[in-house]
């Protein structure tokens, strides 16, 4: 097989919220072909690398990608093409120095990661190995437990809901991924009966979970623990919860602002409110529980959750090696989220992941709240070995996407399979 990739073909596509993203298809000598598309978020960190939009308000709103296309056929293309597709190093290393910004302004960390994922994608399938198998080896047998988001607030719900932005059941006690799939459907089901009977709306946000109007950011959890118990399962046995209230959305001139509660906090007040709900559910873990440079509240939170539950920072840490290595020093949290268009090359996030491992952190691997029908995350979900992984509600098929790859990987493996289960989280699961 000649692995030599003879081909660069980038295209502007709309992703889960009809909004223009660039899929990438990359072309090998030997006549292999795989695409590759980029998610995009909506709260996004002030430090992540740049999403290149055109900004003409003509053409969608001045969200096209158009730009970003045409550094793909044009720029990176030159660069890349004659390149062996197995030098995935080597290749991200070529377009951050052909980029030459610290933050991939230039030609676009969205035109950069299509073509890390694509070219990636092309070499499992010349090597005619799953994509988790190429990047994983064979050791990559254990599947993540699906964290999944079955209320959505703040801006995935446009603040119409909570103000905490994603609820998430975490089945961890089941005995494999695809029992904690049904589990987590069957809770969601139940969550819309426990929600009708209340008279709430069932209409979904972003992605996929519930968003109705609640009058508090505890609402939710106990909607949850209702909907969990409907379903005949155990909380805390059987399934626990994480939140990610992606607090840099409503942090304003050094306060926290929770709209439906009425109320600011600064962040040790928050960080006590953190705590009560920590005392009160089955919580594994929580996520940008303060915003993304809020060093020392972080520092507050470490010292009173980081050894009851897992710390993820998402915004404070964008999968970004120098900001994870900041939080390994400072002692901030103890697990980092990890999102390929983040940082914007495949290469960068793996590096990430093993910095989280080398430091005994958790890495919560993510989708975004825009997203394809591109189940990378999947894969590379069991390649890295993370044990835990969020897309979403288990509903809308970009969401799947991912969840039913896991099966089919599960499934591809068989008796080899394991599940990750408690051992996923960072802290041992205290219930
Ligand atoms: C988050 C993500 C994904 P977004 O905050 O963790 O759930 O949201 O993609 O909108 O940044
Ligand atoms: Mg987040």
């Amino acid at each position: 097989m000649d692995n030599t990739i003879v081909g660069l073909q980038a295209l502007e596509i709309l992703d889960s919220r009809g909004n223009p993203t660039v899929e990438v298809e990359c072309t090998l000598a030997c006549g292999v072909k795989a695409r590759a598309a980029v998610p995009s978020g909506a709260s996004t960190g002030v430090h992540e690398a740049v999403e290149l939009r055109d900004g003409d308000p003509k053409h969608f709103g001045g969200k096209g990608v158009t730009k970003a296309v045409a550094h793909v056929n044009g720029a990176i293309a030159e660069q890349i093409v004659g390149m062996d597709a197995r030098a995935q190093a080597a290749i991200d290393e070529a377009m951050i120095a052909l980029d030459g910004t610290p933050n991939k302004g230039r030609l676009g960390a969205n035109a950069i990661l299509g073509v890390s994922m694509a070219v990636a994608r092309a070499a499992a399938n010349a090597a005619d190995l799953p994509l988790f198998q190429y990047l994983g080896g064979p050791d990559a047998t254990r599947l993540p437990v699906p964290n999944m988001n079955i209320l959505n607030g703040g801006v995935h719900a446009r603040w119409q809901g909570a103000d905490f932005q994603e609820f998430m059941i975490a089945p961890y006690g089941a005995d494999s991924f695809r029992e904690a799939l049904e589990w987590g459907s069957e809770i969601y089901h139940a969550l819309r009966s426990v929600l009708m009977e209340k008279g709430h709306r069932v209409g979904v946000g972003d992605e996929g979970g519930f968003a109705p109007e609640v009058s508090s950011n505890e609402e939710p959890l106990e909607l949850i623990m209702q909907g969990i118990e409907k379903a005949g399962l155990k909380p805390g046995a059987d399934v626990g919860m994480a939140v990610d209230p992606a607090s840099s959305e409503f942090f304003r001139d050094g306060r926290y602002h929770l709209r439906t509660e009425n109320r600011t906090l600064n962040a040790a007040e928050l960080v006590d409110y953190y705590e009560k709900l920590v005392a009160n559910y089955p919580f594994v873990l929580l996520e940008d529980g303060l915003a993304e440079d809020d060093w020392e509240g972080w520092q507050i939170l470490n010292a009173r959750l980081g050894g009851v539950i897992e710390l993820v920072g998402d915004d404070l840490f964008v999968t970004n090696v120098q900001r994870i290595k900041r939080g390994i020093r400072e002692n901030v949290a103890n697990a980092a989220l990890i999102k390929l268009n983040q940082i914007g090359t495949l290469t960068e996030t793996i590096a990430a992941v093993r910095t989280c491992s080398r430091a005994g952190w958790g890495a919560f691997v993510s989708h975004r709240s825009g997203e394809t029908v591109d189940s990378f995350i999947a894969d590379m979900t069991v390649a890295l070995d993370t044990g835990h992984l969020k897309s979403g509600a288990p509903a809308r098929g970009e969401r799947l996407a991912k969840y039913n790859q896991l099966l089919r990987i599960e499934n591809a493996l068989g008796s080899a399979a394991h599940f990750a289960g408690k051992n996923a989280y960072v802290r041992p699961v205290r219930f």
